[in-house]
């Protein structure tokens, strides 16, 4: 099948393509070899959903912090286009403590681009700090021709942080650095160790602290996820980064442990804290009760016996109402074919909560993985699932078509195409305007979700062309 779907490309586009597909065997899933290629430059020609690093930055990482302004730096369009499109949810009040849902750009004309943009960027701190008095500190996300006129955005920080008296942190994640989105998750990563990390103190430290890394809080997961890990007597003192603030970054060097939830995009600053402070941390997935419940308790296990005991209280207290959505779902969903191409953690991560509803992922695959990403993968696939990294369209559809998918779960790119296909769609990044998916509530909604896309009526309403 694959050699089919390689036979349309030329010959040396066929040659880099072929190490980016892989059909799954019994001792990939033994040993974790994966020989997958990733994390390297797209070919031209292929339509290629890797991102960039300023979607890394802005969007995924320093966006959701509540309590900051994050300016986007350069022309209008990079700002307005990622403008409120990730749902990470955060309390608060607008314009007060909570500024996420604000596109803040310094629109830069023609002008900027001739003679520099910094004086107007100081101008724009100046003007964020008069309107938003509030604002526990700014971040500078710059775009592609910041970096291209080489601005000095380092020393606009500096002295607006004099200035100001906040932080005012120069990130430079301009779009064109790296080859996906995924070194503007580092760089990222990066800025906070230098800024922000073990800047603030912790006033009581317990025993229990932990914090909750790389959850972002998409329709509300990190609550959901919090809220477990409370129940079981943990004390979640910082939310990295989804409803977070920067004080919970400036103190999380206090954590006893880091739970780290998307390992692709955080797994820098867990492997910093352990350097600098000695704080151990931990996978974790609370996608689906089996993971969920392997998770609470793999976690507990680093905490002494209450806590293991609250975490078998925890599990006992949600399994009826967990049988009882599994009762309701498997029949409906059992056997059913899921395809899925997602950012960098959750083609992995949902694939549990897939098979604790029956069903089956017969292809899966990322967008700017790495090669640890795919290693983590591949033991969680059954033999003879295709995995791939970074497909074009064409690949997905003949794929999708070849398997014969009874769900597709990728972007909203790809949505409306599977929908024209006849093929029902989820929409794997902003859950479709639904979620939370984490933790025992999350799977509720999961849940239901998969059964209201394969099984509406509509698709039998439908007259394919084809
Ligand atoms: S919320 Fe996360 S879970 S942070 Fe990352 S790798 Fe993106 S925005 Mo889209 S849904 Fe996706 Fe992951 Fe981590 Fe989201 S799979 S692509 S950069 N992602």
């Amino acid at each position: 099948m694959l050699e089919e779907l390689l036979e349309v490309y030329p010959e040396r586009t066929k040659k880099f393509k072929k190490k980016h597909f892989q059909v799954v065997e019994e001792e990939n899933i033994e040993s974790g070899k994966c020989s997958v290629k990733s994390n390297i430059k797209s070919r031209p020609g292929v339509m290629t959903i890797r991102g960039c690093a300023y979607a890394g930055s802005k969007g995924v990482v320093w966006g959701p912090i509540k309590d900051m302004i994050h300016i986007s730096h350069g022309p209008v369009g990079c700002g307005q286009y990622s403008w409120g499109t990730r749902r990470n949810y955060a309390t608060g009040t607008l314009g007060v403590n909570n500024f996420t849902v604000m596109q803040i750009t310094s629109d830069f004309q023609e002008r900027d681009i001739v003679f520099g943009g910094d004086k107007k960027l100081e101008a724009l701190c100046k003007e964020v700090k008069e309107m938003f008095p509030l604002a526990k500190g700014i971040s500078i996300q710059s775009e592609c021709p910041v970096g291209l006129i080489g601005d000095d955005i380092e020393a606009v920080g500096k002295k607006m942080t004099k200035e100001l008296g906040v932080p005012v942190i120069p990130v430079r994640c301009e779009g064109f650095r790296g080859v996906s989105q995924s070194l503007g998750h580092h760089i990222a990563n990066d800025t906070i160790r230098d800024h922000v990390m073990g800047t603030r103190e912790l006033e009581e430290a317990g025993p229990y602290d932990v914090a909750i890394i790389g959850d972002y809080n998409i329709g509300g997961d990190a609550w959901a996820s919090r809220i477990l890990l409370e129940e079981i007597g943990l004390r979640v003192i910082a939310q990295w980064s989804g409803d977070g603030s920067i004080n919970e970054l400036g103190i999380t060097h206090k954590s006893k442990l880091n739970l780290i939830h998307c390992y692709r995009s955080m797994n820098y600053m867990a492997k910093t804290m352990e350097k600098e402070y000695g704080i151990p941390w931990m996978e974790y997935n609370f996608f689906g009760p089996t993971k969920t419940i392997e998770s609470l308790r793999a976690i507990a296990a680093h905490f002494d016996e209450t806590i293991q005991a609250n975490a078998e209280r925890v599990i006992a207290a949600y399994k009826d109402e967990m049988d009882e959505v599994i009762e309701k779902y498997h029949p409906r969903l059992e056997g059913k074919k899921v395809m899925l191409i997602i950012g960098g953690l959750r083609a992995r991560h949902t694939i549990g909560a897939y098979e604790d509803l029956g069903m089956e992922i017969v292809a899966t695959g990322y967008e700017f993985a790495h090669k640890d990403d795919y290693e983590k993968t591949i033991v969680e696939l059954k033999e003879g699932t295709v995995l791939y990294d970074d497909p074009g369209a064409f690949d997905v559809e003949f794929l999708s078509d070849k398997l014969d998918v009874d769900l597709m779960g990728a972007g909203v790119k790809e949505k409306y195409v599977y929908h024209k296909l006849g093929i029902p769609f989820r929409q794997m990044h902003s859950w479709d305007y639904s979620g939370p998916y984490h933790g025992f509530d999350g799977f509720k909604v999961f849940a239901q979700d998969m059964d209201t896309a394969i099984n509406s009526p509509v698709w039998n309403l439908m007259d394919l062309p084809f």
